[in-house]
Protein backbone atom coordinates (compact mmCIF):
# COMPACT_ATOMS: atom_id res chain seq x y z
CA UNK A 1 0.00 0.00 0.00
CA UNK A 2 0.92 3.50 -1.12
CA UNK A 3 1.33 5.71 2.06
CA UNK A 4 -0.45 8.70 0.35
CA UNK A 5 -2.57 11.53 2.14
CA UNK A 6 -5.91 11.26 -0.70
CA UNK A 7 -9.75 11.90 0.09
CA UNK A 8 -10.70 9.22 -2.52
CA UNK A 9 -14.49 10.84 -1.69
CA UNK A 10 -13.46 13.78 -3.19
CA UNK A 11 -11.78 11.90 -6.68
CA UNK A 12 -14.28 11.57 -9.60
CA UNK A 13 -16.05 8.54 -10.12
CA UNK A 14 -14.04 7.91 -12.98
CA UNK A 15 -10.81 7.97 -11.59
CA UNK A 16 -11.53 6.43 -8.00
CA UNK A 17 -10.94 2.69 -9.07
CA UNK A 18 -7.51 3.53 -11.35
CA UNK A 19 -6.09 5.65 -8.07
CA UNK A 20 -7.41 2.77 -5.99
CA UNK A 21 -5.09 0.48 -7.69
CA UNK A 22 -2.34 2.72 -7.61
CA UNK A 23 -2.74 2.75 -4.34
CA UNK A 24 -2.82 -0.97 -3.75
CA UNK A 25 0.21 -0.69 -5.90
CA UNK A 26 -1.17 -2.63 -8.60
CA UNK A 27 -0.28 -2.02 -12.37
CA UNK A 28 -2.57 -0.04 -14.19
CA UNK A 29 -3.44 -0.56 -18.02
CA UNK A 30 -2.65 1.96 -20.97
CA UNK A 31 -6.42 3.05 -20.71
CA UNK A 32 -6.57 4.06 -17.64
CA UNK A 33 -3.30 5.50 -17.48
CA UNK A 34 -4.23 7.83 -20.53
CA UNK A 35 -7.55 8.59 -18.38
CA UNK A 36 -5.34 9.08 -15.38
CA UNK A 37 -3.09 11.61 -17.21
CA UNK A 38 -5.95 13.57 -19.43
CA UNK A 39 -8.37 14.30 -16.89
CA UNK A 40 -6.44 14.07 -12.60
CA UNK A 41 -5.90 17.09 -11.43
CA UNK A 42 -2.49 18.55 -10.52
CA UNK A 43 -2.58 17.77 -7.02
CA UNK A 44 -3.98 14.02 -7.56
CA UNK A 45 -0.81 13.13 -10.17
CA UNK A 46 1.19 14.52 -8.26
CA UNK A 47 0.70 13.25 -4.85
CA UNK A 48 0.31 10.00 -6.20
CA UNK A 49 3.91 10.28 -7.91
CA UNK A 50 5.47 11.31 -4.86
CA UNK A 51 4.44 8.40 -2.81
CA UNK A 52 5.50 6.44 -4.87
CA UNK A 53 8.95 7.75 -5.33
CA UNK A 54 9.54 7.93 -1.71
CA UNK A 55 8.05 4.01 -1.23
CA UNK A 56 10.40 3.18 -4.08
CA UNK A 57 13.78 5.40 -3.36
CA UNK A 58 12.98 7.55 0.04
CA UNK A 59 14.50 10.89 0.09
CA UNK A 60 17.93 9.99 -1.90
CA UNK A 61 18.73 11.40 -5.35
CA UNK A 62 21.19 9.28 -7.42
CA UNK A 63 23.55 11.17 -8.93
CA UNK A 64 27.41 10.50 -10.32
CA UNK A 65 30.49 12.18 -11.32
CA UNK A 66 30.99 12.11 -15.34
CA UNK A 67 31.66 13.68 -18.27
CA UNK A 68 30.42 13.16 -21.70
CA UNK A 69 32.99 12.87 -25.04
CA UNK A 70 30.94 13.31 -28.03
CA UNK A 71 32.81 12.58 -30.97
CA UNK A 72 31.84 14.36 -34.01
CA UNK A 73 28.23 16.10 -34.76
CA UNK A 74 28.51 15.04 -38.33
CA UNK A 75 25.72 12.68 -38.97
CA UNK A 76 23.91 11.03 -41.62
CA UNK A 77 20.47 11.37 -40.48
CA UNK A 78 18.03 14.03 -40.65
CA UNK A 79 16.03 14.44 -37.47
CA UNK A 80 14.06 17.31 -37.43
CA UNK A 81 14.32 18.24 -33.36
CA UNK A 82 17.97 18.16 -33.85
CA UNK A 83 20.28 21.58 -33.08
CA UNK A 84 23.10 19.75 -32.86
CA UNK A 85 23.87 18.09 -36.41
CA UNK A 86 25.54 18.72 -39.13
CA UNK A 87 25.58 17.19 -42.79
CA UNK A 88 29.10 16.25 -43.70
CA UNK A 89 29.62 19.49 -46.55
CA UNK A 90 28.53 21.77 -43.58
CA UNK A 91 32.12 21.93 -42.75
CA UNK A 92 32.24 25.34 -40.76
CA UNK A 93 30.06 23.68 -37.87
CA UNK A 94 31.15 20.64 -37.87
CA UNK A 95 33.20 18.78 -35.44
CA UNK A 96 35.39 15.72 -35.14
CA UNK A 97 37.24 15.17 -32.47
CA UNK A 98 40.59 12.96 -33.10
CA UNK A 99 40.94 9.48 -31.02
CA UNK A 100 44.31 11.30 -29.43
CA UNK A 101 41.78 14.16 -28.28
CA UNK A 102 39.34 11.92 -27.21
CA UNK A 103 41.44 10.13 -24.86
CA UNK A 104 42.88 13.15 -23.54
CA UNK A 105 39.77 13.99 -22.37
CA UNK A 106 39.36 11.04 -20.29
CA UNK A 107 42.87 11.17 -19.10
CA UNK A 108 42.22 14.85 -18.03
CA UNK A 109 40.34 13.50 -14.88
CA UNK A 110 42.08 11.62 -12.20
CA UNK A 111 40.19 8.22 -10.81
CA UNK A 112 38.38 9.94 -8.31
CA UNK A 113 37.29 13.12 -10.15
CA UNK A 114 35.11 11.22 -12.36
CA UNK A 115 33.45 7.40 -12.46
CA UNK A 116 31.64 7.75 -16.14
CA UNK A 117 32.42 8.63 -19.32
CA UNK A 118 29.28 8.98 -21.17
CA UNK A 119 30.43 8.41 -25.48
CA UNK A 120 27.09 9.06 -27.60
CA UNK A 121 26.68 11.98 -30.96
CA UNK A 122 26.30 12.09 -34.58
CA UNK A 123 26.20 9.05 -36.93
CA UNK A 124 29.56 9.39 -38.82
CA UNK A 125 29.82 7.62 -41.43
CA UNK A 126 33.66 6.88 -41.39
CA UNK A 127 33.65 6.10 -37.71
CA UNK A 128 32.41 2.34 -37.53
CA UNK A 129 32.43 -0.20 -35.02
CA UNK A 130 36.12 -0.88 -35.31
CA UNK A 131 36.84 2.82 -34.84
CA UNK A 132 35.12 2.75 -31.54
CA UNK A 133 35.98 -0.91 -30.26
CA UNK A 134 40.01 0.82 -30.52
CA UNK A 135 38.62 3.65 -29.04
CA UNK A 136 37.21 2.12 -25.61
CA UNK A 137 39.71 -0.11 -25.35
CA UNK A 138 42.39 3.30 -25.38
CA UNK A 139 40.01 4.43 -22.82
CA UNK A 140 39.93 1.50 -20.66
CA UNK A 141 43.77 1.05 -20.79
CA UNK A 142 44.43 4.47 -19.35
CA UNK A 143 41.43 4.25 -16.37
CA UNK A 144 40.44 0.53 -16.40
CA UNK A 145 37.74 0.67 -14.04
CA UNK A 146 35.54 3.79 -15.33
CA UNK A 147 32.28 2.87 -16.07
CA UNK A 148 31.96 3.15 -19.85
CA UNK A 149 28.22 4.22 -20.90
CA UNK A 150 28.10 4.53 -25.01
CA UNK A 151 26.55 4.70 -27.91
CA UNK A 152 22.40 5.36 -28.67
CA UNK A 153 20.96 2.18 -30.77
CA UNK A 154 20.88 4.88 -33.68
CA UNK A 155 24.62 4.90 -33.54
CA UNK A 156 24.86 0.90 -32.69
CA UNK A 157 22.05 0.33 -35.69
CA UNK A 158 24.39 1.90 -38.01
CA UNK A 159 27.20 0.63 -36.88
CA UNK A 160 26.32 -3.05 -36.86
CA UNK A 161 24.55 -2.62 -40.56
CA UNK A 162 27.75 -1.22 -41.41
CA UNK A 163 29.76 -3.64 -40.42
CA UNK A 164 27.61 -6.42 -41.53
CA UNK A 165 27.21 -7.80 -38.12
CA UNK A 166 23.99 -8.76 -36.41
CA UNK A 167 22.98 -6.62 -32.40
CA UNK A 168 24.33 -9.28 -30.71
CA UNK A 169 27.73 -9.79 -32.34
CA UNK A 170 28.40 -6.08 -32.61
CA UNK A 171 27.44 -5.75 -28.85
CA UNK A 172 29.63 -8.64 -27.73
CA UNK A 173 32.66 -7.25 -29.59
CA UNK A 174 32.15 -3.61 -27.61
CA UNK A 175 31.76 -5.64 -24.31
CA UNK A 176 34.60 -7.24 -24.70
CA UNK A 177 36.41 -4.29 -25.83
CA UNK A 178 34.76 -2.63 -22.13
CA UNK A 179 31.81 -0.94 -22.78
CA UNK A 180 29.80 -1.59 -19.91
CA UNK A 181 26.09 0.08 -20.55
CA UNK A 182 24.28 2.16 -23.32
CA UNK A 183 22.72 5.34 -22.35
CA UNK A 184 18.72 6.15 -23.30
CA UNK A 185 18.88 8.29 -26.38
CA UNK A 186 17.60 7.44 -29.60
CA UNK A 187 14.12 6.57 -28.68
CA UNK A 188 12.11 10.00 -29.22
CA UNK A 189 8.47 8.26 -29.49
CA UNK A 190 7.81 5.12 -30.68
CA UNK A 191 4.75 5.68 -32.70
CA UNK A 192 5.50 5.15 -36.92
CA UNK A 193 3.40 8.17 -37.53
CA UNK A 194 5.26 10.56 -35.38
CA UNK A 195 8.63 8.69 -35.81
CA UNK A 196 8.08 9.48 -39.24
CA UNK A 197 7.54 13.15 -38.88
CA UNK A 198 10.24 13.82 -37.05
CA UNK A 199 13.06 11.35 -37.08
CA UNK A 200 12.01 9.26 -40.70
CA UNK A 201 15.64 8.08 -41.73
CA UNK A 202 17.03 6.71 -38.18
CA UNK A 203 16.79 3.38 -36.53
CA UNK A 204 13.09 1.82 -36.74
CA UNK A 205 11.01 1.39 -32.99
CA UNK A 206 11.56 -2.36 -33.41
CA UNK A 207 15.50 -1.57 -33.91
CA UNK A 208 15.38 0.13 -30.87
CA UNK A 209 14.18 -1.82 -28.78
CA UNK A 210 15.97 -4.88 -30.18
CA UNK A 211 18.89 -3.38 -29.67
CA UNK A 212 18.38 -2.56 -25.86
CA UNK A 213 16.53 -6.40 -25.42
CA UNK A 214 20.05 -7.97 -26.94
CA UNK A 215 22.57 -5.58 -25.34
CA UNK A 216 20.32 -6.65 -21.74
CA UNK A 217 20.65 -10.31 -22.56
CA UNK A 218 23.81 -10.07 -22.99
CA UNK A 219 24.27 -8.31 -19.59
CA UNK A 220 24.45 -4.80 -20.55
CA UNK A 221 22.39 -2.48 -18.79
CA UNK A 222 20.81 0.53 -19.85
CA UNK A 223 18.62 3.53 -19.82
CA UNK A 224 15.24 4.13 -21.70
CA UNK A 225 14.24 8.17 -22.85
CA UNK A 226 11.51 9.55 -24.88
CA UNK A 227 11.17 13.09 -26.41
CA UNK A 228 8.01 14.80 -25.45
CA UNK A 229 6.77 18.30 -26.12
CA UNK A 230 6.39 18.45 -29.59
CA UNK A 231 3.85 17.02 -32.16
CA UNK A 232 2.67 13.73 -29.68
CA UNK A 233 -0.55 13.24 -28.38
CA UNK A 234 -0.47 11.75 -24.54
CA UNK A 235 -1.47 8.67 -26.78
CA UNK A 236 1.72 8.30 -27.99
CA UNK A 237 3.59 9.03 -25.01
CA UNK A 238 1.15 6.12 -22.85
CA UNK A 239 1.91 3.76 -26.33
CA UNK A 240 5.50 5.11 -25.77
CA UNK A 241 6.37 3.97 -22.12
CA UNK A 242 3.91 0.66 -22.72
CA UNK A 243 6.56 -0.15 -25.21
CA UNK A 244 9.18 -0.15 -22.82
CA UNK A 245 7.14 -1.86 -20.02
CA UNK A 246 6.71 -4.55 -22.05
CA UNK A 247 10.41 -5.19 -23.13
CA UNK A 248 11.36 -4.51 -18.94
CA UNK A 249 8.87 -7.18 -18.02
CA UNK A 250 10.81 -9.58 -20.24
CA UNK A 251 14.58 -8.53 -20.31
CA UNK A 252 14.57 -5.91 -16.92
CA UNK A 253 17.67 -4.28 -18.15
CA UNK A 254 16.55 -1.13 -17.90
CA UNK A 255 17.66 1.29 -15.20
CA UNK A 256 16.45 4.43 -15.69
CA UNK A 257 13.75 6.32 -17.62
CA UNK A 258 14.56 9.90 -18.50
CA UNK A 259 11.45 11.86 -20.47
CA UNK A 260 13.24 14.33 -22.22
CA UNK A 261 11.67 17.81 -22.91
CA UNK A 262 11.86 19.06 -26.41
CA UNK A 263 13.44 22.36 -26.86
CA UNK A 264 13.40 24.73 -30.02
CA UNK A 265 16.16 26.54 -30.47
CA UNK A 266 17.78 26.46 -34.25
CA UNK A 267 16.41 23.52 -35.38
CA UNK A 268 13.79 22.52 -37.94
CA UNK A 269 11.18 22.30 -35.61
CA UNK A 270 11.50 26.19 -34.09
CA UNK A 271 8.29 26.81 -34.92
CA UNK A 272 6.66 24.63 -31.69
CA UNK A 273 6.25 26.25 -28.54
CA UNK A 274 8.20 24.71 -25.83
CA UNK A 275 5.50 23.00 -22.96
CA UNK A 276 5.10 24.40 -19.71
CA UNK A 277 6.92 23.99 -16.18
CA UNK A 278 3.27 22.18 -15.03
CA UNK A 279 3.39 19.89 -18.39
CA UNK A 280 6.93 19.04 -17.52
CA UNK A 281 6.00 18.02 -14.21
CA UNK A 282 2.98 16.00 -15.39
CA UNK A 283 4.37 14.34 -17.93
CA UNK A 284 7.72 13.17 -15.10
CA UNK A 285 4.61 12.46 -12.33
CA UNK A 286 2.81 10.35 -14.91
CA UNK A 287 5.81 8.16 -15.66
CA UNK A 288 6.78 7.31 -12.35
CA UNK A 289 3.29 6.14 -11.55
CA UNK A 290 3.31 4.26 -14.99
CA UNK A 291 6.63 2.21 -14.77
CA UNK A 292 5.98 -0.22 -11.74
CA UNK A 293 9.24 -1.86 -13.41
CA UNK A 294 11.91 0.84 -13.61
CA UNK A 295 13.19 2.21 -10.03
CA UNK A 296 14.55 5.18 -11.03
CA UNK A 297 12.99 8.05 -13.06
CA UNK A 298 16.00 10.88 -14.06
CA UNK A 299 15.41 14.27 -15.13
CA UNK A 300 18.44 15.43 -16.96
CA UNK A 301 19.38 18.89 -15.76
CA UNK A 302 21.30 20.54 -18.27
CA UNK A 303 18.22 19.74 -20.48
CA UNK A 304 15.55 21.08 -18.23
CA UNK A 305 17.45 23.51 -16.04
CA UNK A 306 18.28 22.99 -12.53
CA UNK A 307 15.37 25.29 -10.98
CA UNK A 308 12.91 22.47 -12.78
CA UNK A 309 15.14 19.68 -11.98
CA UNK A 310 14.83 20.75 -8.44
CA UNK A 311 10.97 20.70 -8.48
CA UNK A 312 10.97 17.72 -10.31
CA UNK A 313 12.50 16.23 -6.90
CA UNK A 314 8.91 16.34 -5.53
CA UNK A 315 7.06 14.73 -8.40
CA UNK A 316 8.86 11.58 -8.86
CA UNK A 317 12.76 11.97 -9.84
CA UNK A 318 15.22 10.60 -7.60
CA UNK A 319 17.91 10.80 -10.46
CA UNK A 320 19.72 13.96 -11.83
CA UNK A 321 22.49 12.68 -13.94
CA UNK A 322 25.95 13.77 -13.09
CA UNK A 323 28.48 16.37 -13.06
CA UNK A 324 28.99 17.20 -16.73
CA UNK A 325 31.99 19.40 -16.58
CA UNK A 326 30.70 21.45 -19.65
CA UNK A 327 31.58 18.14 -22.16
CA UNK A 328 27.96 18.33 -23.45
CA UNK A 329 26.82 20.72 -26.43
CA UNK A 330 23.62 18.80 -27.66
CA UNK A 331 21.27 21.24 -25.30
CA UNK A 332 23.13 24.40 -25.39
CA UNK A 333 22.52 24.31 -29.20
CA UNK A 334 18.97 23.65 -28.89
CA UNK A 335 18.49 26.34 -26.57
CA UNK A 336 18.77 25.55 -22.81
CA UNK A 337 19.39 27.64 -20.26
CA UNK A 338 22.97 26.46 -19.45
CA UNK A 339 25.32 26.87 -22.05
CA UNK A 340 28.15 25.83 -20.02
CA UNK A 341 26.81 22.89 -18.32
CA UNK A 342 28.86 22.03 -15.49
CA UNK A 343 27.94 21.19 -11.03
CA UNK A 344 30.94 20.78 -8.81
CA UNK A 345 30.06 17.82 -6.28
CA UNK A 346 29.27 20.24 -3.84
CA UNK A 347 26.76 22.19 -6.16
CA UNK A 348 25.47 19.47 -6.69
CA UNK A 349 24.81 18.27 -3.24
CA UNK A 350 23.20 21.59 -2.39
CA UNK A 351 20.76 21.90 -5.29
CA UNK A 352 19.60 18.38 -3.81
CA UNK A 353 19.52 19.25 -0.14
CA UNK A 354 17.40 22.80 -1.03
CA UNK A 355 14.87 20.58 -1.07
CA UNK A 356 15.19 18.71 1.52
CA UNK A 357 15.79 15.38 -0.35
CA UNK A 358 19.36 13.00 0.35
CA UNK A 359 22.31 13.15 -2.33
CA UNK A 360 23.54 9.96 -2.75
CA UNK A 361 26.78 9.63 -5.07
CA UNK A 362 26.45 6.48 -7.49
CA UNK A 363 28.08 4.75 -9.51
CA UNK A 364 26.48 4.06 -13.00
CA UNK A 365 24.40 1.36 -11.83
CA UNK A 366 23.30 2.22 -8.47
CA UNK A 367 25.37 0.64 -6.12
CA UNK A 368 25.78 4.12 -3.76
CA UNK A 369 29.08 5.19 -3.32
CA UNK A 370 28.65 7.81 -0.72
CA UNK A 371 25.41 9.22 1.05
CA UNK A 372 25.56 13.08 1.93
CA UNK A 373 23.23 13.13 5.44
O1 LIG B 1 17.92 10.95 -28.57
C1 LIG B 1 18.09 15.96 -29.42
C2 LIG B 1 17.51 14.32 -27.56
C3 LIG B 1 18.87 12.60 -27.05
C4 LIG B 1 16.86 17.65 -28.81
O2 LIG B 1 20.93 7.59 -20.85
C5 LIG B 1 16.74 16.63 -27.86
O3 LIG B 1 21.71 8.59 -19.11
C6 LIG B 1 15.32 17.94 -26.63
O4 LIG B 1 19.56 10.42 -24.79
N1 LIG B 1 15.36 18.95 -27.52
C7 LIG B 1 20.31 12.21 -26.73
N2 LIG B 1 15.97 16.79 -26.76
C8 LIG B 1 20.68 12.45 -25.27
C9 LIG B 1 20.26 11.30 -24.37
C10 LIG B 1 20.71 11.23 -22.95
C11 LIG B 1 21.09 12.38 -22.30
C12 LIG B 1 21.50 12.27 -20.97
C13 LIG B 1 21.56 11.08 -20.32
C14 LIG B 1 21.18 9.93 -20.99
C15 LIG B 1 21.28 8.61 -20.29
C16 LIG B 1 20.75 10.01 -22.31
O5 LIG B 1 18.76 14.01 -26.99
C17 LIG B 1 18.33 12.26 -28.40
C18 LIG B 1 17.13 13.17 -28.47
O6 LIG B 1 16.01 12.56 -27.91
N3 LIG B 1 17.49 15.61 -28.27
N4 LIG B 1 17.72 17.21 -29.76
C19 LIG B 1 16.12 18.85 -28.62
N5 LIG B 1 16.14 19.86 -29.51
FE1 LIG C 1 21.84 12.63 -35.80
FE2 LIG C 1 21.16 12.09 -33.26
FE3 LIG C 1 20.79 14.57 -34.26
FE4 LIG C 1 19.25 12.55 -35.11
S1 LIG C 1 19.33 13.36 -32.98
S2 LIG C 1 20.27 14.09 -36.44
S3 LIG C 1 20.67 10.82 -35.08
S4 LIG C 1 22.77 13.57 -33.96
Amino acid sequence: MLDVNLDINNIKNNLKEIVQKIIKQKRIDNKEALLLYKSAPNSLLFSLANSIREKLNGDYTYFNKNIHIEPTNICVFDCKFCSYSRLLKEKNEGWQHSMQEMVAMVEKYDENEITEVHIVGGVHPKMGLDYFIDLIKKIKKIRPNIHVKAFTAVELEYMCRKAKVSYKEGLSRLKEAGQNSLPGGGAEIFDKEIRDIICKDKCTSEQWLSIHQTAHELGMQSNATMLYGHIEKPKHLIDHMSRLRNLQDISRGFNAFIPLKYRNGQNQMSHLKEVSVIDDLRIYAMSRIYFDNIKHIKAYWPMIGKETTQSLLAFGVDDIDGTIDDTTKIYSMAGAEDQNPTMSTKEIIKLIKDVNRKPVQRDSIYNEIEIYN
